[in-house]
């Protein structure tokens, strides 16, 4: 007989359970479950196993699973993934009867001599819902994934042998609660220990650490639920009243800037409590989000827990990594999007210096789907359930300094509950502002936050001219409220584009704090292809029936942490310290942009390209001071300023950037004038070291070299930003094929030889339209070299963007076996840009390898492209720009990209595809959020390029 599963569809949120409180470790002793667990999969609930709870259930023939783990990331079952849309039907509480369910066995010892007391089961997520046994007897039940759960289990453990049995199911009432833009992955994913609370010994202890930044007094009270003595040596305090309050007159206040923490220790009944004690004050006043009497400005990103092979299972060392990659790339924020991570990734945060919005484990998106009908967060029978997550995230983790906010979810449309919830955490905690960006009302929220406004809205909301809500209270509160675009810059794929004019509205209107980048990190899921050939696999690519494709893939690291071109230009757009070197390089002006530091602890230098370097002497600079000094180079060449760390931090080392800054004058190419004519020669007509076809007037030989083109190019393979769109006509990709950008047909006016050279016309346009683009070809020679000026003019009423204007040529590869293509330029680098993704590049000469050129995006798309060439050595043909052009050089195609689903789709050709481009439009973040902004757009207008080419 199966016991009674009625908790698996029962909004509640658990039976049996203990009493929500803060986590923290100490020196009474503990068992770790984690490692090995007997292990089964029932397809659904109906063929889960009839007495396996009991202790002599004989398991030996059950598989063998890694706790903590997700499943389905170890061949049980398959990822699936979806946005917004639940897999399931919308019947609350009801969940399908096809219910995986996860059946876990786990024989332990208990170690003799454990003092006497309370024993305690602890389990740190579990998804989504289980069942717990201990030594055959129910312990009870849990719901609330990526939350704690405990039970008691005095008396039911034993000395020596115990077993512990869960079922866990993959779906539950709390599914409706979960449904966060991620994979949907089942099993017991965080560690299970059980622990022993010593007689006397502290359940629950909250620091309250208030720091007052006009007098520079810390104080310090310590509520503890038992009788304590808490130490903190640095403070004074040895064996003191945890409750005080003391009132010490000076402390190093905590910030994500300088994270100074306080070392002590609460003893209670014979148990040791290290805690770490970090002084500040959150508040909203004038309107301004405030820590320390300072406002932030937050340079922050959302932050799901992902590792590739092992799903939401995070060792310390992946969150480590997380920390360290945020802090060497200018992040000082990050919202917990969408649920309360590990709680060690907090402990990290306050040692590490983060400043974290703590968001509770909660989104009903998939309700949006039916008109919000039943939206469990405005449903009283869901009250219990929303208030029970609320107190499991603010209990667990109000110790942490780091955390300055807490959210009350995301995407669940407004309602009551999220009210009461909001009224709950006020009590509880008075000293944190509450977070939800859901209710535009903001009646229960004490920030303004939105997802994904428009530059122009955000600058509006800058200015205090918003658009009024219907409520005129509701609007005066709003008004007054600081605000923050909780996400913003949808990272997915080529992108985001537009974030320097973010910054720029953060900079300027104090109301605007800045926000969250969507989001940090790449869901994808380390696979194979039938040959063995590693991938990342996204939505549908389990055999998912219902899925959001690769809208898992959104993140400014790639799923295996290396950064994309994303990152690199956000930490270059959010630099805490602005250096502009004037254009003739005699002067530089730095600003600090940092909140709460000086910039004591960088050291500033400069280096000119032609390779005069040395240390510039900036005086310390309080945060928003700036000062200009003179820079002591005297040459004429690129000169780039670097502040650096000026000694080892914990989470870089000396040395590591922080800002820049680069000026310099371009070079002006004058092309010379044409030295010899045009001589034809039975087919062909010569110009210089080139060879054209008579009839069709196109370049067949430069030098020894086999080129075909360059002919004029309009398309790009899509980027994600291109490929969607929110309104009607806003989807570029779409509107470009619909006028056919990708199938040019390319019809010959006139090839007219002569003694200045070759002028070839051209009429460019897709079948279908009259739409078209007039592309004369000038060639002429001079001193070795050829040139070529391409001059374009639009024909007819051109409605869109074009992706690209300029010109696609093919060159033969060495395809020696051991060698590889090299390219080498000079002009902005190292990484790709685009018009509105330029920040972090800067002037130089660069060499990379044709595959170091590409940008592996989970979903292959337009990439690569290197910005502002002036000269480029390519497979044997030097290119020189009057004055520059944009360059990317592929293996295949733009179609072979764009018909790519995968990288593993994309397979080298003989000829590397070479774009010479007057400039290609934005990259925007429409799949998301605005489009391209105006100035960054292609405008279809007449244009012109200048090259001369070079057989090497
Ligand atoms: C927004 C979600 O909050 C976030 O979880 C993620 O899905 C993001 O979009 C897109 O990747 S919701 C969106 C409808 C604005």
């Amino acid at each position: 007989m199966i016991n009674s599963h009625a908790y698996v569809s029962s909004p509640a949120p658990g039976n049996g359970r203990r009493q929500p409180r803060a986590w923290f470790r100490s020196d009474a002793p503990t068992v770790d479950l984690d490692g090995e667990w007997r292990f089964r999969l029932a397809a659904r609930l109906a063929d889960a196993t009839d007495g396996f709870e009991a202790p002599d259930f004989d398991d030996a023939g059950w598989d063998l699973l890694d706790v903590p783990s997700c499943w389905q990331m170890h061949g049980y079952g398959a990822p699936a993934y979806t946005n917004v849309v639940y897999p399931f039907p919308i019947d609350p509480p009801r969940v399908p009867d096809a219910n995986p369910t996860g059946e876990y066995r786990r024989e332990f010892t208990l170690p003799d001599g454990w003092p006497a007391g309370r024993r305690v089961l602890r389990f740190e997520g579990v998804d989504s819902c289980f069942a717990v046994w201990l030594n055959g007897e129910l312990l009870g039940d849990g719901k609330g994934s990526r939350l704690p759960t405990e039970f008691d289990v005095t008396g039911v453990l034993r000395p020596g042998r115990n077993v512990l049995a869960l079922r866990v199911h993959q779906w539950s009432a709390a599914s409706y609660l979960e449904d966060q833009d991620m994979w949907w992955l089942s099993g017991i994913f965080r560690t299970v220990r059980v622990l022993c609370r010593p007689d006397g010994a502290l359940d629950d202890f909250f620091v309250h650490a208030d720091y007052d930044h006009i007098t520079g007094q810390g104080t310090l009270r310590v509520e503890t639920d038992a009788p304590a003595r808490l130490s903190v040596p640095a403070l004074g305090l040895h064996d003191a009243d945890p409750a005080g309050p003391h009132v010490i007159e000076r402390v190093t206040p905590w910030t994500a800037e300088a994270p100074h923490l306080y070392d002590g220790e609460l003893v209670a009944g014979g148990e040791r409590v290290p805690v770490r004690i970090g002084f500040r004050r959150v508040v909203v006043e004038d309107g301004l989000l405030k820590v320390n009497g300072q406002r932030l400005l937050l340079r922050g990103v959302n932050r799901h827990e992902w590792d590739p092979d092992h799903g939401r299972t995070l060792s310390r060392e992946t969150m480590l990594r997380d920390i360290l990659l945020m802090k060497r790339h200018n992040i000082n924020a990050v919202r917990t999007s969408h649920y309360p991570p590990s709680a060690e990734f907090l402990d990290l945060c306050d040692e590490y210096g983060l400043w974290v919005v703590d968001e509770c484990d909660l989104e009903t998106h998939g309700f949006h789907m039916v008109g919000w009908r039943d939206n469990p967060v405005d449903d009283p029978q869901w009250l219990d359930a929303c208030l029970d997550r609320m107190a499991r995230m603010v209990e667990r983790d109000k110790n942490h300094a780091s955390v300055i906010m807490w959210s009350l979810g995301n995407e669940c449309g407004t309602g009551a509950n999220l009210a009461a919830m909001s009224e709950w955490a006020r009590t509880r905690d008075p000293d944190r502002p509450i977070h939800y960006e859901g209710d535009w009302n903001s009646t229960y929220v004490d920030v303004y936050s939105r997802m994904y406004a428009s530059h122009a809205e955000v600058e509006l909301i800058g200015q205090g001219t918003e658009e009024p809500t219907k409520d005129p209270e509701a609007d005066a509160h709003r008004r007054g409220l600081p605000f923050i675009l909780c996400e913003y810059a949808h990272a997915m794929g080529n992108g985001p584009g537009g974030l320097s004019e973010y910054q720029r509205l953060f900079e300027e209107y104090p109301r605007c704090q800045g926000g969250f980048v969507w989001e940090w990190i790449d869901h994808g899921v380390r696979t194979k292809t039938a040959d063995g050939r590693e991938f990342y696999g996204y939505g549908g690519d389990f055999g998912e029936v219902l899925h959001d494709g690769n809208f898992v893939a959104d993140g400014l690291v790639f799923p295996d942490r290396t950064p994309s071109p994303g990152l690199i230009e956000f930490k270059k757009v959010i630099e805490p310290v602005r250096i502009e070197v004037d254009p003739d390089g005699r002067t530089v002006r730095v600003r600090n942009g940092y909140d709460f530091v000086d910039t004591g602890h960088l050291s500033f230098s400069w280096r000119a390209l032609d390779g005069a370097e040395g240390e510039l002497d900036v005086p310390i600079l309080a945060p928003g001071e700036s000062v200009t000094v003179d820079l002591p180079y005297t040459g004429t060449d690129w000169v780039t300023v670097s502040a650096t760390l000026a000694k080892d931090e914990p989470w870089a080392p000396a040395g590591h950037e922080i800002a820049w800054g680069q000026a310099g004058t371009p070079v002006a190419v004058t092309p010379p004038a044409p030295a010899a004519s045009a001589t034809v020669d039975g087919d062909h007509i010569v110009v210089g070291p080139a060879v054209f076809e008579r009839v069709t007037g196109t370049l067949s030989r430069i030098g020894d070299l086999d080129v075909e083109g360059p002919r004029l190019d309009l398309w790009r393979a899509p980027t994600d930003n291109d490929l969607r769109g929110w309104g009607e006509g806003s989807v570029m990709a779409t509107a470009w094929r619909e006028i056919g950008l990708h199938r040019l047909e390319h019809a010959v006016l006139a090839v007219e030889p002569g003694a200045e050279g070759l002028t070839v016309r051209t009429r460019v346009a897709p079948a279908g339209t009259d739409l078209g683009i007039l592309a004369t070809y000038t060639w002429w020679t001079a001193g070795g070299q050829l040139w070529l000026r391409l001059d374009t003019e639009p024909v007819g009423p051109w409605q869109v963007p074009l992706p690209r204007l300029g010109l696609r040529m093919s060159l033969p590869t060495t395809l020696e076996p051991d060698t590889v293509d090299t390219v080498t330029w000079f002009g902005l680098g190292p990484g790709e840009a685009y018009g509105d993704t330029t920040a972090a590049v800067r002037v130089g000469t660069y060499t990379h390898t044709v595959d170091e050129l590409q940008t592996p995006y989970v979903y292959p798309q337009e990439n690569g492209n290197r910005r502002e060439v002036r000269w480029a050595e390519v497979a044997g043909l030097r290119i020189t720009g009057a004055p520059h052009f944009d360059l990317t050089v592929r293996p295949w195609t733009s179609e072979d990209l764009a018909a790519a689903t995968h990288p593993t789709d994309l397979v080298r050709r003989d000829r590397l595809y070479v774009n010479l481009d007057v400039a290609q439009n934005g990259i925007g973040t429409a799949s998301c959020g605005p489009g391209v902004l105006p100035q960054h757009q292609l405008t279809a207008a007449p244009a012109s390029l200048t090259l001369a080419f070079e057989p090497q």
